[in-house]
Order: structure tokens, then C-alpha cells, then sequence
């Protein structure tokens, strides 16, 4: 059975003429380790050149897999790409954690212990930061998915490698490659899930991704301060122009000794510039289907990956509903003529019905509401500056503001920064696209300010509690 799969490796390499295994010994040729003495070994040398001795069937012939595609070249046109693209993912998603407020402990997690990260006031400007930031980690992580995908099938025979490891170093460094694709996968996963609100999983999303984060952060940074030098000569030992121009039937495996290049290669099914094509398509489609749920327009219908392209809501309030007025349980009599909003923190309470809130001086500001989901709307607002109510309030130089709904559910209250009150655009929304807001859409009143996230702009406002500290 083995002897005739070697055999048929020996034909497919001669037909493809290089490299050519020699006639004897040919099972050894494919394992990772050559039989003889030669290799170096780490302290201590004897245990694991007795470990590389004991190879269990299956293991340990790297390059015995078959595609002339693969090789450190093509690997580190994958691994150049997300070195690209990582960074940002993970900067934006650790603003995005900053941007919700860690001061007051509505970030989520809440309690990261010393894992928290330092804070500092969320800007309001621009006020399409936050679409940005998160649209941004949402979008080049869904986009990325091909190219991972693409990267690890590139190294997939060192997976099984043997031995695993010839040195203690050389064990640390695969261990830390656990965490690194154990890392990557589990955060997509997870990110996945929650944009799809598929939340199956028996433990907080956001714990998760967030641990998860960090440990995939330190076997990232390890794995690009270990693999850069061999990437860039990677990169340098072949041409990008040149592969893309290679067709299929001329394309080779990579001339370089390295486990990832196959001793008895198969015939090409698809060439490099294929193969790039293909992860590169792969990702245009999945942004394709993504991006409109940001950009908007005609766009937004494309966004057949996420379940909140649909619309939901009449006429100028044809726009996502987070949660419905419905799910939220709240009721007519909730927001009837009985609603009342409550201004505390200054000298006594301030009770305003809708009457009073639109006879005030009334202000709008064409502002985006952006989802940590990944989907952001810019809607025409208007109402009531937060700043005329803090004054009304008796507090005109707020330090926070605790803004709480009729819904009592978990996205049922935040705190705002001083700067997200006293900004110009900053509103207790009355009004959407020339109409009173609809129900789902949070009336009687809600909160819309620039750049806050969208978690924040809380729905059906019972009460605000200015707090001068
Ligand atoms: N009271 C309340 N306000 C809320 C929510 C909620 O569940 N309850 N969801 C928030 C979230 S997560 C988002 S993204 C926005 C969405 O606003 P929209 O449903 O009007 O599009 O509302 C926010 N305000
Ligand atoms: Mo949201």
C-alpha cells in the first residue's frame, strides 16, 4: 500500500521532471529529518534525537505533501498580507474597547483586571470615528477570513512534522504557534458568531474575544519578531510580476530546500497568480457582501453575510433596528402622554414631557449610528442639545451623564464623558429624517451623539443624570 503510493510519487515527480528522488531509500526522503547523525540538536540532545527516532507512523514526512504550490514564497505572500492587515484589526478593536467607556466600567468585559488597557476620553470628533474604527475591525476581519484560510493551508504539512520539536526553543516557539492559530481562529469564531447574534456559546462573548485577543497579541507580535528575516528573503527569492505572469502548466515548485516544498511534487491544478487570485477573490466577495452594511445606499442590500442588512421600520424610519421596541418590552403606556423625562444631579429634580422637550430650542445634526456589530447608518437627527438639558438640569458643567431607558435590559443605560454632553451635535433625538422617531427607533426620545458607540445611544430615555464628577 505505502509502495505503491511511493511509487506513483516517483512517476508523477519524473513526469514532472524535478526534482527527481533518487532510487533508493525513497520513504526516508520525505521525512522531515535525514537518517543521518548530521542533525543538530538542542540541549538535551539525546532525548530529542531519541524522540526524532520514534516516529509514529504518519508523521513527520512534511514533504511528502504533493503541491508544487507550496513553499515559503507563496507562504509569505499570505503571511505579508495579514501582517498588513492584523495590525489594524487589532488596533481598531482595542480602541473600540476604549471607545466604550472603561471608565465607568461599561466597557465590556467589565472586569478584565490587569488586563485593562489605559484610558482615555473618547473623542466626538470626527464624528464618523467610531464607524470607522469599528467598521474597520469588523470589516478587514471578515475579509481576512480567505487569506487565513489560504495561510494555513500553505503550511499545513508542518503540522505534522517530526520530530516536533529538536530543541527547547524550537518547542516554545511551536507551542507559541498553538496559541497563534488557536488564537486567530477562536477570535474569528467568536467575532462571527456575535455579528450574526449567534450567541451558542455557553460564556460571554466578550470575555472571550477579549482574552482571546490578547493571546493571540502575544503569540502574534512573537511569531512576526521570529519569522520577519525569513518572510522578507521568502518574498525576495522569487518575483511577484514573474508568478503572476506564470501559467499554470509552467508553474514549479519553489527551488528551495524547505519542508514545505514536496520532494515528489504533483502536477499543478492551478497556478500561483490562480491561487492568489483566488484568496484574493475570496476576500473581494466576502467584502462585497460586508461592506454595504456601512457604506450604505444600494449597497446595503448586497450585505447578504449579516443578518442586519434588512431593514426594519416606515418611510424616513426605514433604517436598523438594534432591538425592537417589542423585544425590549416596551409598551404604549411606557411612552404615551404619561412619559415623562427626569433630569437629576442638580438641585432638584427637572420633570419635561414631550411638549416642553420640543418647545425647547431644537438643534440637527446628520449624524451615524455604528454598531459593534459592524453596521453603521447616518441619519438626519434632531432635538434637544444634551447641553441645554444639563443647563436645565442646574448642572451646565457636567463631568459624566448617566443616561437611563425604559428598558431595563443590558443595553438599557450608559454613561457619557463630559465632552459627549457638552458637544454641539450631542442630542436627546426627538426626531429622525423630518419625523418623530418610531417606536423601535427609541421614541419618545433617545440619545445620538458623534462618534459614541452605538450601544450607547440608548432608546426610549426615561431619565439623565448629570454628575458634576
Ligand atoms: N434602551 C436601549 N437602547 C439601545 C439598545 C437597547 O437594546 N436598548 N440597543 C443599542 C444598540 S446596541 C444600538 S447599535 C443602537 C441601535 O439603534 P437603532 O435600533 O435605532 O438602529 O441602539 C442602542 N440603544
Ligand atoms: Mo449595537
Amino acid at each position: 500500500m505505502q509502495a505503491a503510493a511511493v511509487r506513483s510519487l516517483c512517476l508523477s515527480s519524473m513526469a514532472n521532471s524535478s526534482p527527481r528522488p533518487s532510487s533508493s531509500r525513497e520513504v526516508d526522503r520525505f521525512a522531515t529529518e535525514p537518517p543521518g547523525e548530521d542533525v543538530e540538536y538542542g540541549f538535551p540532545a539525546a532525548f530529542w534525537r531519541a524522540v526524532g527516532k520514534r516516529r509514529p507512523p504518519g508523521l513527520g514526512r512534511t514533504r511528502a505533501w504533493r503541491s508544487p504550490l507550496r513553499g515559503p514564497w507563496l507562504t509569505s505572500i499570505f503571511g505579508a498580507v495579514l501582517l498588513a492587515m492584523l495590525p489594524v484589526v487589532i488596533l481598531t478593536g482595542l480602541l473600540d474597547y476604549i471607545a466604550y467607556g472603561p471608565q465607568f466600567r461599561q466597557a465590556f468585559p467589565v472586569d478584565v483586571g490587569w488586563m485593562h488597557l489605559p484610558f482615555f476620553d473618547w473623542p466626538t470628533r470626527p464624528s464618523w470615528l467610531f464607524r470607522l474604527t469599528e467598521g474597520l475591525h469588523v470589516g478587514l476581519g471578515l475579509v481576512m477570513i480567505p487569506v487565513v484560510l489560504a495561510k494555513l493551508w500553505s503550511v499545513v504539512p508542518k503540522l505534522f512534522a517530526w520530530p516536533p520539536s529538536r530543541s527547547i526553543a524550537q518547542l516554545l516557539e511551536r507551542l507559541s504557534l498553538l496559541l497563534l492559530v488557536g488564537g486567530i481562529l477562536f477570535e474569528i469564531a467568536t467575532g462571527v458568531l456575535n455579528i450574526q447574534y449567534d450567541y451558542i456559546f455557553g460564556f460571554s462573548f466578550y470575555r472571550a474575544h477579549y482574552v482571546g485577543a490578547w493571546v493571540f497579541i502575544g503569540a502574534f507580535v512573537s511569531h512576526v519578531v521570529i519569522k520577519l528575516p525569513k518572510m522578507v528573503r521568502a518574498l525576495r527569492s522569487r518575483s511577484l510580476r514573474v508568478e503572476l505572469r506564470t501559467t499554470r502548466a509552467d508553474t514549479r515548485p519553489e527551488v528551495v530546500d524547505s519542508d514545505l516544498v514536496p520532494i515528489a511534487p504533483a502536477p499543478a491544478t492551478i497556478s500561483r497568480r490562480g491561487a492568489i487570485g483566488l484568496v484574493g477573490g475570496g476576500a473581494l466577495l466576502v467584502a462585497v457582501l460586508t461592506a454595504g452594511q456601512t457604506i450604505g445606499g444600494f449597497t446595503r442590500s448586497w450585505a447578504l453575510l449579516l443578518p442586519r442588512g434588512r431593514s426594519y421600520g416606515d418611510g424616513p424610519n426605514d433604517f436598523q433596528v438594534n432591538k425592537t421596541a417589542v423585544a425590549a418590552q416596551i409598551t404604549a403606556r411606557d411612552t404615551g402622554p404619561a412619559w415623562r423625562l427626569t433630569l437629576l444631579g442638580g438641585p432638584r429634580p427637572v420633570q419635561l414631557d414631550r411638549t416642553q422637550l420640543r418647545a425647547m430650542r431644537q438643534h440637527a445634526a446628520t449624524l451615524p449610528i455604528a454598531c459593534v456589530e459592524g453596521w453603521s447608518a447616518t441619519q438626519d437627527w434632531s432635538g434637544v442639545r444634551l447641553r441645554d438639558l444639563a443647563a436645565a438640569a442646574g448642572v451646565p458643567a457636567p463631568e459624566s451623564a448617566m443616561v437611563e431607558s425604559i428598558d431595563t435590559g443590558s443595553f438599557g443605560r450608559a454613561t457619557l464623558q463630559a465632552n459627549q454632553v457638552l458637544d454641539p451635535d450631542a442630542l436627546l433625538a426627538l426626531r429622525v429624517n423630518g419625523t418623530d422617531l418610531s417606536l423601535d427607533h427609541g421614541f419618545p426620545a433617545r440619545v445620538i451623539v458623534p462618534a459614541l458607540p452605538g450601544v450607547h445611544c440608548t432608546k426610549w430615555v426615561r431619565s439623565i443624570e448629570f454628575r458634576s464628577r
